[in-house]
């Protein structure tokens, strides 16, 4: 946990940018996996989290806006919870240790509320993303679970939003720590990506390394030889000499912050020609990409900046032709690179999403482009120094999705299928970064950059 006073403040400061009524933020709580008692690994709400640090099932903690009075809810163990869980401080004491004098238990929650709302007074809660706390503010304030989403309060989506998107000091340094987990995981992948093994060994191989830092991995691992496919969980296939191992994979440190960095690298050690073309291709975009991220700049125009490096790299391999700038205004790229350039990151691999994309990654200047790829663009807002982005470019040849363009005659003034055609076998690249905005520029996240050269990669492999 962070220094108490990290947590006072973090209040003091969401209490004075709402106008009145109760915020209620719910922590999560255990999720049975195939009985009540076998449970999923435990992982905390971020907001509760960011605001009251513990890191525990059960709890809730309510903010009085209006008297500025604070209430941690939870229960205390009982005798059965030692023999089974051994002695476990008191809900006051961890209450304590993060500046909030008032406990009582869950049941009491209900009361507090109750009264509130026979008071008038507006309750502030976040959107529930799991059914468990839906129920439990069906039971708390009489709103079916099915409608309660709706009912969040946007004001209070939007104060955290402002707040959790400037990454503090201390979160910075959390966030760090996880990128080195992260290293340590893509350079594993690297040096087992030879043919005939497994990509499920490879894969149990990171997870493994991102559990004995004491945590865990900050979204399911993708790794796959079939890189083409964006989000493949699939892991069952045999690597083959000729094809790219894309590895896409994060660890959360012991405090939940994330990391997030991909590589693709050959099976085997040794780009051929035709994989070196496009991997620095991509590797062009991300450097781009870094190169121009800074504060007063909106990461939509850093999106759009990397898709042109796409595109004219792709122009000078024949695949694209015409304007480069044109292209990428129509959209033609989005053929090759389907996806936005990256999201925030913190204590959610995609930072906050649960709060809504549209508020994190958007703002009344800043709107989303409603184009086929720019549209999947997560963070496109107005980039601020404490900002922490990933900056993911990727070049893929989606079989399918080339055959239908084709067919429909997609953007064929930018586009040269017959040169296309003829990587239908390629797979896909992605190379992902995590930077930090700073105030004339941006940084690259962890001690050190994860091989991404062609030399370097090489390199690493061979070790
Ligand atoms: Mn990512």
């Amino acid at each position: 946990m962070f220094d108490k006073s990290v947590y006072v403040s973090r209040r003091k400061r969401l209490i004075e940018k709402m106008s009145s009524g109760l915020i209620l933020i719910l922590g999560n709580g255990e999720a049975p996996a195939n009985y009540t008692d076998n449970t999923y690994k435990f992982r905390q709400d971020s907001s509760f989290l960011y605001f009251f640090g513990l890191n525990l099932p059960g709890f809730a903690g309510v903010l009085d806006v209006d008297s500025g009075k604070e209430y941690i809810f939870g229960n205390d163990v009982d005798m059965d919870d030692i023999i089974w869980m051994g002695p476990q401080p008191t809900v006051k004491d961890m209450a304590a240790g993060v500046g909030v004098a008032d406990t009582a238990p869950f049941t009491k929650l209900a009361d507090c509320l109750k009264e509130a709302i026979a008071a008038g007074r507006k309750i502030h809660f976040l959107p529930p993303y799991r059914y468990r706390n839906r129920i439990i503010l069906e039971d708390l304030l009489g709103i079916h679970h099915s409608l309660v989403k709706s009912y969040a309060s946007l004001e209070l989506v939007k104060a955290v939003i402002s707040l959790r998107s400037v990454k503090e000091p201390c979160e910075i340094d959390e966030i760090n720590r996880a990128c080195n987990i992260g290293y340590e995981m893509h350079v594993t992948a690297m040096r087992h990506a030879q043919p005939g093994v497994k990509e499920q060994y490879i894969a149990g191989l990171i997870e493994g390394i991102a559990a004995s830092y004491g945590s865990m991995v900050s979204f399911p691992v993708i790794l796959s030889q079939n890189g083409e496919t964006l989000h493949n969980h699939d892991h069952s296939k045999i690597l083959t000499e000729g094809r790219m191992m894309l590895t896409d994979a994060g660890a959360e440190s012991v405090m939940n912050y994330c990391s997030d960095f991909t590589r693709t690298v050959p099976v085997g050690g040794k780009f051929n020609q035709r994989q070196k073309e496009i991997y620095n291709i991509v590797l062009a975009c991300n450097n781009k990409a870094m190169e121009i991220a800074r504060p007063g700049v909106t990461y939509q125009y850093v999106h759009l900046e990397a898709c042109k490096v796409l595109a004219q790299g792709l122009k000078d391999l024949g695949m694209m032709k015409g304007d480069v700038n044109e292209a990428v205004a129509a959209g033609a790229h989005a053929l090759f690179m389907p996806h936005g350039l990256g999201h925030m990151m913190g204590l959610d691999v995609h930072d906050m999403e649960d709060l809504g994309q549209i508020y994190v990654g958007y703002d009344e200047v800043t709107r989303p482009i409603n184009q086929f790829g720019a549209s999947s663009l997560r963070m496109g807002r107005m980039l601020q120094p404490g900002f922490v982005i990933t900056d993911e470019p990727g070049c893929y040849f989606i079989p399918a999705l080339i055959d239908q363009w084709r067919a429909q005659g997609m953007h064929k003034d930018y586009l040269v299928y017959d040169k296309i055609e003829a990587y239908k076998d390629f797979g896909g690249i992605r190379l992902e970064d995590d930077i930090l905005i700073t105030e004339n520029g941006c940084e690259c996240m962890g001690d050190r950059r994860a091989p991404i050269t062609v030399e370097e990669v090489e390199n690493t492999m061979q070790m």
